[in-house]
Protein backbone atom coordinates (compact mmCIF):
# COMPACT_ATOMS: atom_id res chain seq x y z
CA UNK A 1 0.00 0.00 0.00
CA UNK A 2 1.35 3.50 -1.04
CA UNK A 3 0.65 6.78 1.65
CA UNK A 4 0.01 10.27 0.01
CA UNK A 5 2.53 12.73 1.66
CA UNK A 6 -0.05 14.02 3.60
CA UNK A 7 -1.57 10.58 5.08
CA UNK A 8 2.15 9.80 5.89
CA UNK A 9 2.45 13.55 8.00
CA UNK A 10 -0.77 12.45 9.66
CA UNK A 11 0.75 8.91 10.37
CA UNK A 12 3.50 10.44 11.62
CA UNK A 13 2.07 13.07 14.29
CA UNK A 14 -0.47 10.09 15.48
CA UNK A 15 2.36 8.29 16.37
CA UNK A 16 4.12 10.95 18.02
CA UNK A 17 1.37 11.67 19.94
CA UNK A 18 0.42 7.47 20.96
CA UNK A 19 0.91 6.44 24.58
CA UNK A 20 4.04 5.55 25.33
CA UNK A 21 5.96 6.58 22.05
CA UNK A 22 9.27 7.74 23.09
CA UNK A 23 10.74 10.87 21.52
CA UNK A 24 14.50 10.78 21.49
CA UNK A 25 16.88 14.00 22.03
CA UNK A 26 20.61 15.25 22.56
CA UNK A 27 21.62 14.35 26.55
CA UNK A 28 23.52 17.56 26.65
CA UNK A 29 20.14 19.29 25.81
CA UNK A 30 18.11 20.96 28.56
CA UNK A 31 21.11 22.19 31.03
CA UNK A 32 20.31 24.28 34.00
CA UNK A 33 22.78 26.48 35.34
CA UNK A 34 24.55 25.08 38.65
CA UNK A 35 27.27 27.73 40.24
CA UNK A 36 30.05 29.90 39.67
CA UNK A 37 33.05 30.14 41.59
CA UNK A 38 36.40 32.62 41.52
CA UNK A 39 38.04 30.27 43.65
CA UNK A 40 38.46 26.52 43.13
CA UNK A 41 37.54 25.76 46.95
CA UNK A 42 34.22 27.95 46.08
CA UNK A 43 32.98 25.21 43.35
CA UNK A 44 30.60 22.75 44.82
CA UNK A 45 31.91 19.99 46.06
CA UNK A 46 32.65 17.15 42.80
CA UNK A 47 29.43 14.96 42.90
CA UNK A 48 28.88 14.22 39.23
CA UNK A 49 30.93 13.24 36.10
CA UNK A 50 32.34 16.99 34.45
CA UNK A 51 34.00 18.07 31.03
CA UNK A 52 35.40 21.17 31.35
CA UNK A 53 35.52 23.92 28.33
CA UNK A 54 38.70 25.85 28.29
CA UNK A 55 40.57 27.87 25.90
CA UNK A 56 41.36 31.10 24.77
CA UNK A 57 39.27 34.30 25.53
CA UNK A 58 37.09 34.70 22.46
CA UNK A 59 37.77 31.38 21.10
CA UNK A 60 34.12 30.52 21.32
CA UNK A 61 33.75 28.30 24.77
CA UNK A 62 30.32 29.54 26.07
CA UNK A 63 29.07 29.74 22.65
CA UNK A 64 30.00 25.73 22.18
CA UNK A 65 28.19 25.27 25.39
CA UNK A 66 25.12 26.94 24.00
CA UNK A 67 24.98 25.00 20.88
CA UNK A 68 25.61 21.50 22.50
CA UNK A 69 22.96 22.73 25.25
CA UNK A 70 20.63 23.77 22.06
CA UNK A 71 19.79 27.24 24.64
CA UNK A 72 21.13 30.56 23.31
CA UNK A 73 21.65 32.12 26.71
CA UNK A 74 22.85 29.34 28.75
CA UNK A 75 26.59 30.94 29.08
CA UNK A 76 27.15 34.28 28.87
CA UNK A 77 28.54 35.06 25.08
CA UNK A 78 30.03 38.11 24.17
CA UNK A 79 32.05 39.95 21.36
CA UNK A 80 34.16 41.43 24.25
CA UNK A 81 37.11 38.79 25.00
CA UNK A 82 37.55 37.79 28.65
CA UNK A 83 33.76 37.83 29.57
CA UNK A 84 34.15 34.64 31.57
CA UNK A 85 35.45 35.62 34.37
CA UNK A 86 34.59 32.41 36.98
CA UNK A 87 34.20 28.84 36.42
CA UNK A 88 30.53 28.86 35.69
CA UNK A 89 28.68 24.99 36.21
CA UNK A 90 25.94 23.63 34.28
CA UNK A 91 24.19 20.41 35.47
CA UNK A 92 22.54 18.57 32.42
CA UNK A 93 19.01 17.33 32.73
CA UNK A 94 19.29 13.87 31.89
CA UNK A 95 22.09 11.86 34.36
CA UNK A 96 23.30 14.90 36.00
CA UNK A 97 26.83 15.54 34.54
CA UNK A 98 28.23 18.54 34.45
CA UNK A 99 29.66 21.09 32.36
CA UNK A 100 32.33 23.55 33.54
CA UNK A 101 32.69 26.82 31.61
CA UNK A 102 36.15 28.29 32.27
CA UNK A 103 37.72 31.58 31.90
CA UNK A 104 39.40 32.15 28.70
CA UNK A 105 42.74 32.91 28.71
CA UNK A 106 45.56 35.51 26.53
CA UNK A 107 43.75 38.19 26.89
CA UNK A 108 46.20 41.10 26.77
CA UNK A 109 44.30 43.50 28.67
CA UNK A 110 43.32 41.44 31.61
CA UNK A 111 45.16 42.92 34.56
CA UNK A 112 48.36 40.81 35.83
CA UNK A 113 47.59 40.01 38.98
CA UNK A 114 43.69 38.35 37.37
CA UNK A 115 46.25 36.80 34.85
CA UNK A 116 48.16 34.73 37.46
CA UNK A 117 45.21 34.37 39.55
CA UNK A 118 43.75 32.45 36.27
CA UNK A 119 47.12 30.58 35.24
CA UNK A 120 47.14 28.92 38.70
CA UNK A 121 43.71 27.97 39.46
CA UNK A 122 43.59 26.65 35.98
CA UNK A 123 46.15 24.24 36.19
CA UNK A 124 44.80 23.53 40.16
CA UNK A 125 41.64 22.71 38.20
CA UNK A 126 42.88 20.47 35.29
CA UNK A 127 44.97 18.47 37.93
CA UNK A 128 42.94 18.13 40.95
CA UNK A 129 39.66 18.28 40.08
CA UNK A 130 38.63 14.40 40.28
CA UNK A 131 35.43 14.78 38.60
CA UNK A 132 36.90 15.60 35.45
CA UNK A 133 36.44 12.98 32.64
CA UNK A 134 37.61 15.06 30.02
CA UNK A 135 39.05 18.68 28.40
CA UNK A 136 36.91 20.36 25.52
CA UNK A 137 39.96 22.28 24.21
CA UNK A 138 38.06 25.20 22.42
CA UNK A 139 40.50 26.88 19.99
CA UNK A 140 39.42 29.50 16.92
CA UNK A 141 40.13 27.52 13.77
CA UNK A 142 42.16 30.17 12.20
CA UNK A 143 44.49 30.53 15.40
CA UNK A 144 44.90 26.53 16.63
CA UNK A 145 47.46 25.73 18.68
CA UNK A 146 48.50 28.34 20.70
CA UNK A 147 51.55 28.80 22.91
CA UNK A 148 49.22 29.04 26.02
CA UNK A 149 46.95 26.32 24.78
CA UNK A 150 49.98 23.35 24.27
CA UNK A 151 50.19 24.93 28.35
CA UNK A 152 46.41 23.28 28.56
CA UNK A 153 47.77 20.22 27.19
CA UNK A 154 50.56 19.73 29.08
CA UNK A 155 48.88 20.76 32.42
CA UNK A 156 46.14 18.18 31.92
CA UNK A 157 48.50 14.55 30.52
CA UNK A 158 49.07 14.23 33.84
CA UNK A 159 45.57 12.88 34.34
CA UNK A 160 45.82 10.38 31.51
CA UNK A 161 42.19 11.77 30.70
CA UNK A 162 41.37 12.98 27.11
CA UNK A 163 41.24 15.87 25.30
CA UNK A 164 39.23 16.60 22.55
CA UNK A 165 40.14 20.07 20.50
CA UNK A 166 37.26 21.65 18.97
CA UNK A 167 38.35 24.37 15.91
CA UNK A 168 35.13 26.61 16.62
CA UNK A 169 34.58 29.49 14.25
CA UNK A 170 35.31 26.95 11.11
CA UNK A 171 32.17 28.86 9.33
CA UNK A 172 34.93 31.41 8.54
CA UNK A 173 36.68 29.50 6.74
CA UNK A 174 36.54 27.68 3.45
CA UNK A 175 36.04 24.05 3.19
CA UNK A 176 39.41 23.29 1.75
CA UNK A 177 41.38 25.52 4.32
CA UNK A 178 39.11 24.33 7.44
CA UNK A 179 40.02 20.42 6.30
CA UNK A 180 43.23 21.14 5.82
CA UNK A 181 43.74 22.71 9.42
CA UNK A 182 42.16 20.12 10.85
CA UNK A 183 44.73 17.86 9.22
CA UNK A 184 47.28 19.97 10.45
CA UNK A 185 45.83 19.97 13.99
CA UNK A 186 45.51 16.18 14.18
CA UNK A 187 49.30 15.89 13.49
CA UNK A 188 50.89 17.88 15.85
CA UNK A 189 48.32 16.20 18.62
CA UNK A 190 49.42 13.18 17.38
CA UNK A 191 53.42 14.13 17.71
CA UNK A 192 52.65 14.99 21.02
CA UNK A 193 51.58 11.79 21.88
CA UNK A 194 48.77 12.08 24.25
CA UNK A 195 44.99 11.52 24.57
CA UNK A 196 43.66 13.73 21.98
CA UNK A 197 41.36 14.06 19.01
CA UNK A 198 39.98 17.42 17.39
CA UNK A 199 36.79 18.34 14.83
CA UNK A 200 35.85 21.27 13.25
CA UNK A 201 32.94 23.26 14.75
CA UNK A 202 30.71 26.04 14.47
CA UNK A 203 27.86 27.26 17.03
CA UNK A 204 26.71 29.57 14.64
CA UNK A 205 25.49 26.97 11.88
CA UNK A 206 25.56 24.05 14.74
CA UNK A 207 28.06 22.56 12.85
CA UNK A 208 29.91 19.68 14.39
CA UNK A 209 27.39 19.07 17.06
CA UNK A 210 26.75 15.55 16.44
CA UNK A 211 29.94 14.93 16.83
CA UNK A 212 31.20 16.71 19.40
CA UNK A 213 28.39 15.31 21.01
CA UNK A 214 29.01 11.39 20.54
CA UNK A 215 32.74 11.88 21.82
CA UNK A 216 31.52 14.02 24.67
CA UNK A 217 28.62 11.17 26.05
CA UNK A 218 31.00 8.59 25.41
CA UNK A 219 33.46 10.37 28.27
CA UNK A 220 30.81 9.73 30.74
CA UNK A 221 29.76 6.28 29.37
CA UNK A 222 26.32 7.42 28.18
CA UNK A 223 24.38 7.43 24.73
CA UNK A 224 24.29 10.95 22.88
CA UNK A 225 20.34 10.28 22.59
CA UNK A 226 18.11 9.95 25.42
CA UNK A 227 14.32 9.77 25.45
CA UNK A 228 12.45 12.97 26.21
CA UNK A 229 9.35 13.99 26.50
CA UNK A 230 8.29 15.31 22.88
CA UNK A 231 9.85 14.93 19.69
CA UNK A 232 12.98 16.83 19.37
CA UNK A 233 11.85 19.28 16.10
CA UNK A 234 8.69 20.25 17.71
CA UNK A 235 10.41 21.02 20.80
CA UNK A 236 13.09 22.92 19.55
CA UNK A 237 12.50 24.05 16.23
CA UNK A 238 14.82 22.05 14.96
CA UNK A 239 14.88 20.87 10.95
CA UNK A 240 16.16 17.35 11.86
CA UNK A 241 15.77 15.57 15.14
CA UNK A 242 18.93 13.43 15.52
CA UNK A 243 18.93 10.15 15.04
CA UNK A 244 18.26 7.13 17.45
CA UNK A 245 21.49 6.34 19.09
CA UNK A 246 20.93 4.72 22.13
CA UNK A 247 19.15 4.26 25.70
CA UNK A 248 19.71 5.52 29.10
CA UNK A 249 18.54 4.57 32.27
CA UNK A 250 16.48 7.26 34.17
CA UNK A 251 19.74 6.94 36.73
CA UNK A 252 22.03 9.43 38.35
CA UNK A 253 26.02 9.53 37.15
CA UNK A 254 28.12 8.92 39.61
CA UNK A 255 31.77 10.17 39.79
CA UNK A 256 35.03 8.54 41.75
N1 LIG B 1 31.21 33.00 13.35
C1 LIG B 1 31.25 32.40 14.54
N2 LIG B 1 31.30 33.16 15.65
C2 LIG B 1 31.38 32.51 16.83
C3 LIG B 1 31.40 31.10 16.94
N3 LIG B 1 31.50 30.77 18.24
C4 LIG B 1 31.53 31.93 18.93
N4 LIG B 1 31.48 32.98 18.09
C5 LIG B 1 31.50 34.42 18.47
O1 LIG B 1 32.74 34.67 19.12
C6 LIG B 1 32.57 35.59 20.19
C7 LIG B 1 33.08 34.99 21.48
O2 LIG B 1 32.29 33.87 21.81
P1 LIG B 1 32.20 33.30 23.32
O3 LIG B 1 31.45 32.03 23.24
O4 LIG B 1 31.74 34.35 24.25
O5 LIG B 1 33.76 33.01 23.57
P2 LIG B 1 34.45 32.53 24.92
O6 LIG B 1 35.55 31.59 24.52
O7 LIG B 1 33.45 32.00 25.87
O8 LIG B 1 35.09 33.90 25.43
P3 LIG B 1 35.54 34.31 26.95
O9 LIG B 1 34.42 34.01 27.87
O10 LIG B 1 35.83 35.77 26.81
O11 LIG B 1 36.78 33.53 27.25
C8 LIG B 1 31.06 35.94 20.21
O12 LIG B 1 30.87 37.13 19.48
C9 LIG B 1 30.43 34.75 19.50
O13 LIG B 1 29.20 35.07 18.87
C10 LIG B 1 31.31 30.32 15.73
O14 LIG B 1 31.33 29.08 15.69
N5 LIG B 1 31.24 31.04 14.55
MG1 LIG C 1 32.95 32.56 27.79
Amino acid sequence: MFLLAEDAKKAAILTANAPGFRAWMSLFRNATYLASAHRLQDLPLPDAPEIAFGGRSNAGKSSAINALANHARLAFVSKTPGRTQQINLFRLAQGGAILADLPGYGYARVPESLRRHWEATLSDYLRTRKSLRGLALVMDARHPLTERDELMLEWFRPTGRPIHVLLTKSDKLSRSAATATLRRVRERLARRGGNYTAQLFSSLHRTGVAEAEEVFAGWLGLPAAVPGSAPERQRNGDKKAPSQRGKLGAKRLKCD
